[in-house]
Formats: structure tokens, C-alpha cells, sequence
């Protein structure tokens, strides 16, 4: 699993393709850049792995040449002839390309208007040939839907993982950057091939190690792993934190309008451009959870995340500052104090207040990442600020990479929500993409899922998410299923029955987490902490804000603005009607939204405790049904591939026991109705 999906292809061996040699067997590349280099070196490696071919390498050639030709429009006339006339219009973006064959000559010609480009198009057509396509019918242009395609680590400098179920971080061990760069290099690879062009390497929550990274003592490692980065046309941002004038300034105060403290943060600026003079910028997680933020001096967030974009403006720097902000340490008692309202109630009334070169990060939903959410209201809401959406690639509460969950359904879902925020027609994908309110920046953001477990992803099948989010940055109109077929295809080959096989087993298991954990989109559930396995109250009578409110005669968040906590009124248009009301709400989201007795019906013509029975029965069926169409796969992967996962769905199978045993023993007795067919609750 090492190679994730840049290997050769598992079982099918070296590939065949009609005159490769002539195809494949010279690369024509007449620029200097490294990240064109590295679109060369990626080129080279692959046709010797998959056709075992050497390519030579040259930096002209004649008219009639065949081959592979790679670079910017305009750095030689050969490529901008087989390119053709169009070549310049048909990639609109910086980071788009385009691909085009001639079958006589038996030449391929890839050319951008960047560098990033030219490799983006490089791991494109190996994609392409990964998949099946034959030289004679390459024919592309493709550009990046998304402006920011980045991932967040949340690596501690310790080399644990904030919520990392694949091992430790690749970046860092005993409060160190590590000298190993190769596996960044790897990673680098990996993510440059899905189209990513950022990444803030350390947590958000950022303590004390991690703050210094900021300093002259650290600078010189962090510019290292920039430089890996940059090769693959990736840039890096740091994650900072926000009482750093402090705890590294020998300032008394973090205040934002603090002119010491503006001072400070413009003399560092200075210092990591010095280092780094492509540095992307800040990553910032302020007032949320115990992290420092402008409150503590009465600032709002515009006041602190606009002292900072004026420190990084000079240079071109961005400030992403997240909207995860909430009060963790509430009661219930007053009802505006919902959870699920706050990034809403701190961010929409400074809407229009942020500079230019800020963005607002802003989680998919309101609460966390759960299996089920509504989306937030934020997206459709805020008009006049930058935005990305945050999607959590590791799977903290989706089973933690060892339970099978693919995720590019539900973040399909998301993006394709209709927000009304200028009428009907207003998804969410066009207002990250800043389309609809022509944003300068946007895009998507996500937590990764990887560690140095030797498949990066601890679950094999995990990598999926990884390459699906990608994927999905670059163009959030492919589908969940044209995802996963690539992804398959490049990890274990063509034959028919494992493709389908492993594409089912996918598509379904956002549906199978889902029916036998937190029922009808009410969440949590979880152990506290960890996260992990089931546990009815366990956030109950706590003070995160995550409640499901079960007694004896119902469950479920009143958030309507007739009876609850007013949270439905954050949307727009029929959104905000339809949530308000029991009857229309839809059923996945109804204990989201209401609180109802168990006898409430669904759509689905179910009450809600059979609809709890059901699901969580039917779920560890189909658990076990995930188990045996992998066991039907064994002889036709790998065995050590099909060993792995061969385990954590066996485990999958009996931890879906247990959580279906605890929820539905848990409404049983509270609700006191029986299965209407007798299956054995304990
Ligand atoms: C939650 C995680 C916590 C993160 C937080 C965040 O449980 O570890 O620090 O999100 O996004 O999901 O900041």
C-alpha cells in the first residue's frame, strides 16, 4: 500500500500498450524548473514501472519526433505545434492544462501555462493510462475548479496526531522537524497527483513546541520541508497561535490593535519570508476550545485576523482563520447558547469587515464532523467574505480508520446543497469554488488522514478519501463512483469483478456507518474523548454543547425557532422552512431538528424507535456483508493487501454489534416499546 495509487498495478503486471517504445521512449523537456522536473521525474518512473520502459531525455527534437513533450506554452515551437492553435484559450486557469496526441507521429504533448500545470498534466495522463486510456486517444484539458486545494495536518511536533488513526507523523518526532524527508517527498507525490497546492504542516491547536516553530531556532527545518513541498508545486502554511507575542515575543499581551503587538507580528512575517519567500501564509484557530484568541482583549475576529493578513500582506500571505469557535463550556440553560448556532452568531454580523488576503475556513456543519449534519448555514450566509470549506478526511467520528466509511458521498452532498442564497440554483460548490459571490479566494481545506503507517492510511481502503478529496477539490462535479473507479483502477488494477466489488463496498459504507451508529442525524454518541465506539450518554450531561436530550418519551435538538433555540432560522429561503417543520423535514436529519416522541413517523412510514431498531440491525448485516465481498476478492489481490483489510473489516463486524446492541438496548428500556419483530434487544 506504500505506493498508494502512483504504483504499478497490483496483479496485472507490467502493462501492454501498442508501441510504447516509440509512445514512451523519449521525453522531450526544454525548461529549467524544478516542478517541471519533477513532472519528468514522475513521467520517467512511471513508464518504467508500468511498461518498463527508460525513457531518454532530451531538449529538442526534430519536426517529426515521437515521444512524450512537456512544458509552458511557449517555451518551444515543436510543443506549441503539437499543441495546436486553441492551446492558450482552452486553459483559462494558472493551474490548468491540456493533453493532446498524434497518432502518426506517436507523440504526446502535455502543456500549461505554469509549471504546476505542466505536472498536474503530467499525473493526469498517468491517471489516464492507469485507467485504461491508449495513447492514440488522449485528448484533455482540464482546469482546477477550486482555487485553494489544501490539507490541514494536525501533527504535533512529539510526533502524535491531533484525532490520526494511521500512526505517527511524518513530520516530526521528539519536538523536532525529522531529517527524513524522503517520506515527505512521498506524501508531497501523492498529494500533488490529486491536484492539492497547499498544506499547513502542524495542528491547529498549536502549543508550546509548535509556536516556535515561527522562530529563527526552527525556521531553517520548516523551510526544508517547504522546499520538498515546492518541488510539487505545493505551498506551506504554518498553523500559528494567537498568543505568540506572548509565549515567544516577551510582549505582555496579544492584544490585536496592541501597536507593540502588530510590530511583532510584522517583524516575524518578515523573518519567515526571509526563510521561506513563498510561504504561504497563517492557519488560525483562535477562541475555540481553550486556544487563545482577540477575545480575551474584547477584539472580534475581523480585529484579529486582520492584524495578521496586514503583517503577510507584503508578501502575498493569506490568513486562514477558522469559524470552529464556540463555547465549550456551556449549559443548557439559555438557548441561544446552541452549538450548532455559534459560528453563525459570531461570523455572519462581521461579514464584509475582513481584508482581502483573509479567508474564512468553515466546517462542513455546524457541530463536528459527524456521520450526519445539516450544512452550515455560514455557506449561503456570508456574501461578502472568502471562504473555504473544511471537510475531516481522518475519521474521527467515522470510524476512525477501522471501520470502512468512504466519504466522498456525504461531501458530495454538501457540496451540492442548495443554500438559496441567491434563489433556487445557489449550491454550496458555487460559493466555495467563489463563483457566485466572486470571492478573490476559495476553495476546499481538509484534515488529512495519514501517519507513518506503511499504507499512510491505516485502513488500505482509507486512501480512497485521501485521493477522493483531491479529486474533488480540483472538480467537485465528478462522481462519487467516477472517484472511486479511479481510484481502484490505479490501486488494484482492472479486473472487473475487483472493481466492482470494491466500488459496492464504498458506495455503501457511508450508509452502513451511519445505520447502526447516532441515529437520524442527532450524532455524538460516541466515548468521550476518543471518540471511538458507542456510548449513548457519554456527552450527555457534559458541557460541549452535544446533547440528543433522550428520555422516556422522545428524543431529539428542538432547534425551531417556534419551541427551540431558533437555529433553523439561519438559512435562507425553503431550507429554513423546511427544517422548522417536523412533517417536512427530511427523515436523515429530523432529530437534528426536533425533538419527538419515539412514536413519531418518518417518511419512510417507520416510527423513529423502529426506524432505531431497524437500521442498527440491518447495519450489522450489512457489515457482515462488507466482510464476505472482500473474502470473495482473496487470489485476486495480493494477499498482504487483502490480509490487511481483511482485518479491520472483520473488526468493523463485531464492533457494529456492539453498537448496535447499546443503542438499541439503550432506547429499548427508555422507551419501553418492543421490535415490532421480536429480534433480542439485551
Ligand atoms: C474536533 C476535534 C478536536 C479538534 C477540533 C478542531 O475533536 O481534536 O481540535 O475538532 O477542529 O473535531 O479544531
Amino acid at each position: 500500500g506504500y505506493d498508494a495509487w502512483l504504483g504499478t498495478l497490483e496483479g496485472t503486471g507490467k502493462g501492454t500498450i501498442e508501441g510504447a517504445g516509440a509512445w514512451f521512449g523519449t521525453v522531450i523537456v526544454n525548461e529549467q524548473h524544478e516542478v517541471i522536473e519533477s513532472a519528468r521525474a514522475e513521467w520517467c518512473k512511471a513508464a518504467e514501472e508500468l511498461y518498463g520502459i527508460q525513457p531518454s531525455v532530451s531538449q529538442t527534437a526534430g519536426e517529426g519526433a515521437s515521444g512524450l513533450l512537456l512544458g509552458t506554452f511557449g517555451s518551444s515551437a515543436l510543443l506549441d505545434e503539437a499543441l495546436g492553435p486553441d492551446a492558450s484559450s482552452a486553459v483559462t486557469g494558472p493551474e490548468g492544462f491540456l493533453i493532446r496526441a498524434d497518432r502518426e507521429r506517436r507523440r504526446i504533448a502535455v502543456g500549461a501555462k505554469t509549471p504546476a500545470g505542466v505536472l498536474y498534466g503530467v499525473f493526469h495522463l498517468l491517471r489516464l493510462l492507469r485507467t485504461g486510456a491508449v495513447p492514440e486517444e488522449l485528448n484533455a484539458v482540464e482546469n482546477p475548479v477550486n482555487g485553494l486545494r489544501m490539507i490541514n495536518q494536525w501533527d504535533n511536533m512529539d510526533g502524535s496526531i491531533e484525532r490520526g488513526y494511521a500512526g505517527k507523523s511524518i513530520f516530526y518526532e521528539n519536538n523536532r522537524i525529522t531529517e527524513n524527508l524522503d517520506r515527505i517527498r512521498d506524501y508531497a507525490r501523492l498529494l500533488a497527483s490529486t491536484g492539492i497546492n497547499a498544506i499547513a504542516i502542524n495542528n491547529v491547536n498549536v502549543h508550546r513546541y509548535e509556536t516556535m516553530l515561527l522562530t529563527k531556532e526552527y525556521l531553517p527545518d520548516v523551510a526544508k520541508i517547504a522546499a520538498v513541498f515546492r518541488a510539487y508545486a505545493i505551498k506551506l502554511f504554518l498553523s500559528i497561535n494567537y498568543a505568540s507575542p506572548l509565549e515567544i515575543g516577551g510582549l505582555s499581551t496579544a492584544d490585536p490593535l496592541d501597536p507593540n503587538v502588530r510590530a511583532w507580528w510584522k517583524s516575524t512575517a518578515a523573518d519567515v519570508y526571509a526563510a521561506i519567500p513563498d510561504f504561504g501564509g497563517f492557519l488560525v484557530k483562535a477562541d475555540s476550545e481553550n486556544r487563545p484568541g482577540p477575545f480575551t482583549y474584547g477584539r472580534d475576529h475581523a480585529d484579529g485576523s486582520n492584524m495578521l493578513a496586514e503583517a503577510l500582506q507584503p508578501y502575498g500571505g493569506l490568513v486562514i482563520w477558522r469559524c470552529f469557535v464556540y463555547n465549550c463550556k456551556q449549559d443548557w440553560r439559555d438557548r441561544q447558547t446552541d452549538r450548532a448556532r455559534a459560528a453563525y452568531d459570531h461570523f455572519m454580523p462581521l461579514d464584509g469587515r475582513f481584508l482581502d488576503n483573509v479567508i474564512l475556513q468553515i466546517k462542513n456543519g455546524p457541530m463536528d464532523f459527524q456521520v450526519r449534519e445539516p450544512v452550515s448555514p455560514l455557506f449561503g450566509g456570508l456574501e461578502a467574505t472568502n471562504q473555504v470549506i473544511e471537510f475531516q478526511i481522518t475519521q474521527e467520528y467515522t470510524g476512525q480508520q477501522r471501520h470502512l466509511c468512504y466519504l466522498v458521498p456525504q461531501w458530495k452532498e454538501v457540496l451540492d446543497f442548495d443554500t438559496y442564497a441567491k434563489g433556487e440554483g445557489s449550491p454550496v460548490k458555487r460559493i466555495v469554488d467563489g463563483s457566485m459571490f466572486g470571492s478573490r479566494h476559495s476553495g476546499f481545506a481538509a484534515v488529512s488522514n495519514i501517519g507513518d503507517d506503511t499504507n499512510w492510511t491505516g485502513h488500505l481502503l482509507a486512501q480512497a478519501n485521501l485521493y477522493g478529496f483531491g479529486r474533488l477539490a480540483w472538480n467537485p462535479e465528478l462522481s462519487a463512483e467516477e472517484i472511486s473507479r479511479e481510484w481502484i483502477r490505479q490501486t488494484f488494477g482492472a479486473e472487473e469483478q475487483v472493481v466492482r466489488t470494491v466500488m459496492g463496498m464504498l458506495m455503501d459504507s457511508w450508509s452502513i456507518y451511519e445505520s447502526y451508529t447516532a441515529p437520524l442525524g442527532v450524532g455524538w454518541m460516541v466515548n468521550p474523548d476518543h471518540h471511538y465506539g458507542p456510548n449513548v450518554d457519554g456527552y450527555e450531561y457534559s458541557k460541549w454543547g452535544t446533547y440528543h436530550f433522550a428520555d422516556c418519551h422522545g428524543i431529539g435538538v428542538d432547534r425551531t425557532v417556534a419551541t427551540g433555540t431558533g437555529y433553523t432560522a439561519q438559512y435562507k429561503g425553503r431550507n429554513a422552512e423546511v427544517y422548522e417543520s417536523p412533517a417536512d423535514c427530511p427523515d436523515e436529519l429530523l432529530l437534528f431538528f426536533h425533538h419527538v416522541p419515539y412514536t413519531h413517523r418518518l417518511h419512510s412510514g417507520k416510527t423513529v424507535i423502529q426506524h432505531i431498531y431497524n437500521t442498527h440491525f440491518e447495519g450489522v448485516e450489512r457489515a457482515d456483508g462488507l466482510k464476505e465481498a472482500w473474502a470473495g476478492l482473496a487470489g485476486s489481490l495480493p494477499d498482504e493487501l487483502h490480509g490487511q483489510v481483511a482485518e479491520r473489516l472483520a473488526h468493523q463486524a463485531v464492533h457494529a454489534r456492539e453498537w448496535r446492541d447499546i443503542i438499541n438496548t439503550y432506547f429499548y428500556r427508555k422507551s419501553g416499546i418492543a421490535d415490532e419483530q421480536g429480534r433480542t434487544i439485551y
